[in-house]
């Protein structure tokens, strides 16, 4: 597969699409989000891809959905296309995990998506926002929820009212990135931790993500119980025998996904 505005690779067991627009700043353009979803929907049922990390280039991540291409655009347009609805959403449907490596300016849309990925690994560099306010828009894809419901209400408000960016230090500390990393060690580090979880038992790996989603959807008691009834499904594998009796061994487990 080739493609215009994203790059891919799959080396030892992850998947690696890295946003390719340089001239627009990795603007999210309708054919750039189509390139994403036909990738993701290969890799679903492609055995080699065990991870995935998304990421742009040094100074950008992605700076929102594409300005140009929604400008001249009326209410009548984005309802009846439903615009770009579709593609943005295949990311959250994705089964196996997938980190953002964000450096540099994720904004709009950008942070968007680097929410929608399980986890993000910020560089040193990184800045985040919701500036669609100065568009006289607001957030349209998740800016107001997934935003809201990773740092919480007044830092919310604040990013999507005033359209300021968050410098990555805040971003860290209102819980938005799992880890910041100096931005010249950034892929290394989110190919390290991809790989780390590309070596693990998937039921495990795709049970363990589906567990922490619920906990978004749900009540407490409720997701305690669907936590519960995923772990015990886990003792009907292969695999956690296998975990089980190599930690026993003291040697290092071969996981066969069964
Ligand atoms: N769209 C289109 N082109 C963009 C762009 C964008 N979002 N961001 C940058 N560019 C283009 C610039 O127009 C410029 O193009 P030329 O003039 O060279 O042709 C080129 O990229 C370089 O940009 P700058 O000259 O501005 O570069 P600087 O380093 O000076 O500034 C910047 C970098 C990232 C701070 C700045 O470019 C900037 O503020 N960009 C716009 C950020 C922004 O407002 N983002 C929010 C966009 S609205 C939805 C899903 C998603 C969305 C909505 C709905 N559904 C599923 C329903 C999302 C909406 C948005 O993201």
């Amino acid at each position: 597969m080739s493609f215009e505005n994203i790059q891919i690779s799959v080396d030892q067991g992850v998947g690696v699409i890295t946003l390719h627009r340089p001239k627009a700043m990795n603007a999210l353009c309708s054919p750039l989000m189509d390139e994403l979803t036909q990738v993701l929907d290969d890799w679903e049922h492609n055995s080699d891809v065990r991870a995935v990390v998304v990421t742009g280039n040094e100074k950008v991540f992605a700076a929102g959905a594409d300005i140009k291409e929604m400008q001249s655009k009326t209410f009548v347009d984005v309802h009846t296309e439903n615009f770009i609805t579709a593609g943005w959403e295949r990311i959250t449907t994705f089964r196996k995990p997938v980190i953002a490596a964000v450096a540099g300016y994720a904004l709009g849309g950008g942070c968007e998506l680097a929410m929608m990925c399980d986890f993000i690994i910020a560089a040193d560099n990184a800045q985040f926002g919701q500036p669609e306010i100065k568009l006289g828009i607001i957030p349209g894809a998740g800016g107001t929820q997934r935003l809201t419901r990773a740092i919480g209400k007044a830092k919310a408000m604040d990013l999507c009212l005033t359209g300021r960016n968050m410098a990555v230090e805040e971003a860290e500390r209102a819980g938005l990135v799992a880890r910041v990393v100096p931005v010249d060690d950034l892929m290394d580090e989110a190919l390290k931790a991809a790989r780390s979880i590309a070596s693990y038992s998937m039921p495990s790996v795709m049970l363990a993500k589906d567990s922490i989603n619920s906990a978004l959807n749900t009540s407490l008691s409720e997701g305690m119980m669907i936590e519960r009834r995923m772990f015990h499904s886990l003792f009907a594998t292969d695999d956690q025998k296998e975990g089980m009796q190599a930690f026993v061994d003291k040697r290092k487990p071969a996981f066969k996904d069964k």
